[in-house]
């Protein structure tokens, strides 16, 4: 869609600039333009046993933004956004992070699976900028052939998108594939607008997850998600939100025990629920949105920590 700016570029381009002639509504307010939207599916290539990110580009402008995620694989997967810091010049790429970053905590991982480093070069230390790499939200957890909606206002700058969600065996999807490059340039896409919200849900270290409001039929919903602070948890990184669909049979503390990437099971594999999707990991003070599309039902929202329940970041709902 064609954004105002570019429209008023082409008036002027055409002399079509209104001087008060046309009676037809030149004097009403103009409509908030809505976020750009990013097309991601997350795909698998059989052959090769690698999980990818199918990113419809890879650099967009500044702004809001809707990342439309579409899980075609067979895993659940999610997209991270990670600002790279730059150091002494030097500004950090997906490349940087390929090779210091992913191989290093894979090897934390095999060692916590009892099994040899799978890089026994990148050893066990992260480099010392990692520390500055700003975590900034994308869309969460996201089941096998669902799709999700979330909104972040995007700055300019060169970002790492990956998943880090585990194969069976133990296998960061980064290191099948899943880790692309992303360049927010300092153009702005004219969204002058988050999306409309219906609900307003917190996260933050003290209170956990809080919703004001509620889901009280099935449809659409926007969420508008606010990260109060931001911490570290046992796990090295800090809290995010989740949606998760439950069945008759959902067990929950197994539910609660596979958000956790640093133990053994922990976000490997299939997950004991249907995710559909959720806002990833931001600094404190962000605000995010989410677009669910919910049928009746069990729900949960669900953050990616250690013993979430604990936390009081494990909240069920029910939409009828
Ligand atoms: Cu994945």
């Amino acid at each position: 869609m064609p954004k105002l700016n570019v429209l008023f570029t082409l008036a002027v381009a055409f002399g079509l600039v209104l001087t008060g002639c046309d009676s037809s509504g030149s004097n009403q307010p103009a409509q908030p333009e809505g976020p750009d939207v990013v097309e991601v599916s997350a795909v698998h290539d059989h052959e090769a046993g690698e999980h990818l990110f199918d990113l419809a580009t890879d650099e967009v402008p500044s702004g809001w933004t809707t990342f439309r995620f579409d899980n075609q694989g067979h895993q659940p997967h999610f997209l991270i956004l990670e600002k790279m810091p730059t150091v002494d010049g030097d500004q950090k790429t997906v490349e940087d992070s390929k090779a210091e970053v992913v191989p290093v905590f894979q090897n934390v991982m095999d060692d916590i699976n009892g099994e040899n480093p799978s890089f026994p070069d990148a050893g066990f230390e992260l480099p010392a900028w990692y520390s500055d790499v700003a975590f900034v939200g994308g869309p969460g957890i996201t089941s096998s052939n669902e799709t999700s909606e979330t909104t972040v206002n995007l700055e300019p700058g060169t970002y790492v998108v990956e998943c880090y969600v585990k194969t069976e065996d133990g296998t960061f999807h980064s290191v099948k594939g899943m880790i692309e490059g992303l360049t927010v340039t300092d153009a702005s896409n004219g969204a002058s607008a988050p999306p409309e919200s219906s609900l307003q849900l917190t996260v933050s270290s003290k209170d956990g997850i809080t919703v004001d409001g509620a889901i009280g039929e099935p449809g659409e919903h926007t969420v508008e998600v606010t990260f109060a602070d931001q911490t570290a948890y046992a796990h090295f990184l800090g809290h995010d939100v989740h949606l998760a669909r439950l069945g008759d049979g959902t067990d929950m503390d197994a539910l609660g025990a596979w958000m956790n990437w640093a133990a053994p099971g922990g976000l490997a594999g299939e997950a004991p629920a249907t995710f559909l999707g959720g806002a990833q990991d931001m600094p404190g003070g962000s605000t995010t949105y989410l677009t669910v599309d919910l049928e009746a039902g069990q729900y949960a929202w669900i953050a990616e920590v250690p013993n979430p329940d604990g936390k009081s970041m494990l909240k069920t709902f029910t939409v009828d």
